[in-house]
């Protein structure tokens, strides 16, 4: 990892939560209200899908000058030269990763202290940390309190990055355990308007952050 990541607002991709609207617009609407690192998560889509839709977001992110993680699959990380992979608990352990991915950032979903210090440990350059709150984008999430986050950030040198149904009511709730980003899917991309309500949880995060 060559450079400091603003995690503060970290964008998720998901198919389902734009409703058929255009993919990489509603990622340019979100750029544009402040949204400050995307993660490509494709769940249902061919590797070729995959890689194809990767590179188109590469070049808008690039664009921008923010980076892009890709989930799951380090093949198409490495192919289109993204600035990281993201990686849950059944994926490729972190350490393997890392031997593969270099020095591009690597990011590890945990749910416990126990991941979370087993991922810094095994070379991870941030957590996501979640489900904090319900959430209809993922279907099997682990249940995190407000309270275990905090603790977790309070024990890891990482960033943290919380997830799982943040929104605009509960946004300042999270923030308030001194985590460093929140990373969110559907309160973006199944805003009405995309760009005004990124602007308003960027706002939020701005005005709660030291
Ligand atoms: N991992 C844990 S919760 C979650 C993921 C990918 C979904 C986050 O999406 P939303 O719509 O912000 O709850
Ligand atoms: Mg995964």
């Amino acid at each position: 990892m060559g450079y400091h990541i603003d995690f503060s607002l970290y964008l998720v991709t998901d198919d389902n939560a734009l409703g058929g609207r255009d993919f990489l617009q509603s990622l340019e609407k979100g750029i544009l209200g402040g949204v400050s690192v995307i993660q490509l998560r494709e769940k249902n889509s061919s590797s070729l899908d995959f890689y194809n839709r990767a590179k188109k977001v590469k070049e808008l992110t690039n664009k921008y000058g923010i980076p892009l993680i890709i989930n799951d699959r380090i093949d198409i990380a490495l192919a289109i030269d993204a600035e990281g992979v993201h990686l849950g608990q059944n994926d490729l352990p972190a350490k393997v990763a890392r031997g593969l991915i270099g020095n591009k950032l690597l990011g590890i979903s945990t749910a416990t202290l126990e991941e979370a210090l087993k991922a810094q440990q095994e070379g991870a350059d941030y957590i996501g940390v979640g489900g904090l709150f319900p959430t209809i984008t993922k279907a099997d999430t682990r249940k995190v309190t407000l309270e275990e986050i905090k603790n977790i950030k309070e024990k890891v040198n990482i960033p943290v990055v919380g997830i799982g149904g943040i929104n605009e009511e509960n946004l300042s709730l999270v923030i308030a355990t001194g985590i460093d980003g929140v990373a969110v899917a559907s309160v973006i991309l199944s805003a009405e308007s995309i760009k005004e309500t990124t602007m308003r949880l960027s706002r939020i995060i701005a005005s709660k952050s030291k």
